[in-house]
């Protein structure tokens, strides 16, 4: 299987995302600078010292995971925010859907959502996690539906080795149908250097992988961004109290679900008994 390709940070977003556009997914080198890794890992580390393993062979054993990361660390937006990223995620997820029929029939964008953030630390003996498309979470087929719902990162904040886990990743296993099984002899590694970055698709199956050391931690950010018009997976509505969002940008506000479609009402909360944009309840 040919490996993942890699651009550099700098990067155009059209490189971006021909590369993603063809293989489901890209390495981008040198995503975030050093000193943003650096406060990403003063802030959340200790707190994800404090999380548990998980219970089953797809959260892994050996597996620490956090997530309402944006309570945890304001370099977290850096990643959201992203040209590389967001651009993608405008490109794949956030095209024209016509909805209605007839002579009601509308254009409308969905708009993005940050469908989940987590910290994932994958620890020495964790096997590999099964392969899988994050699409699943929301019952969501590719190419069946003939959009796509999420682009994906993973944001190396330790190095990835194939040795200690680095994220297994199907090449090209983005346009396969829901009934094509991949077999792990498919995937390819996705070893980087802190700092750089995996970008890829919802239908791009993918999983942890095998940390074979006996002392090295792998530990990996990720966060979808998804059409606005599905739940987001991480209930960010709970993890994440009003006064927290306030206190990001509106963009972020937005992107972390205090926004509806005016077209759709599709996420509307009521405001002086009129249906209304959520945002205005931040102020
Ligand atoms: O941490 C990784 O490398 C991948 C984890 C993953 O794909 C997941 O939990 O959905
Ligand atoms: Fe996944």
């Amino acid at each position: 299987m040919a490996d993942l390709t890699r651009l550099p940070g700098t990067a155009s977003l059209d490189d971006v995302i021909a590369v993603i556009d063809r293989d489901g997914g890209v390495i981008v080198e040198g995503f975030l600078p050093p000193e943003v890794i650096a406060e990403l890992k003063a802030e959340l580390l200790p707190k994800l010292e404090a999380c548990s393993a998980g219970r089953d062979d797809f959260s892994g054993f050996q597996t620490r995971r956090m997530s309402a990361l944006f309570a945890k660390s304001r370099r977290v937006a850096d990643v959201a925010i992203h040209p590389l990223f967001l651009g993608a995620a405008e490109h794949f997820v956030n095209r024209p859907v016509v909805y209605g029929s007839g002579e009601h029939a509308r254009s409308v964008r969905p708009g993005l959502r940050i469908g989940g953030t987590q910290m994932i630390q994958i620890g020495p003996g964790e096997g590999a996690q099964p392969l899988h498309r994050d699409q699943w979470a929301m019952l969501w087929r590719y190419p069946d539906y003939g959009r796509q719902v999420r682009v994906q990162i993973t944001l190396a904040v330790s190095d990835f080795t194939e040795k200690n886990g680095a994220t297994q990743v199907v090449p090209r296993s983005h346009t396969w149908n829901d009934e094509r099984v991949a077999d792990p002899s498919e995937a390819v590694s996705a070893a980087m250097t802190a700092g750089s970055a995996l970008l890829f698709l919802g239908s791009t199956h993918h999983g942890g992988g095998t940390n074979r050391t006996a002392d090295q931690y792998r530990t990996g950010l990720t966060m979808g961004l998804d059409s606005a018009a599905v739940r987001q997976e991480e209930n960010l509505y709970l993890a994440l109290s009003s006064e927290v969002v306030k206190s990001y940008p509106e963009q972020i506000q937005r992107l972390l679900g205090w926004s509806y479609m005016p077209e759709t009402y599709m996420g509307w909360v009521e405001i002086d008994g009129e249906m209304a944009d959520p945002i205005r309840l931040l102020g």
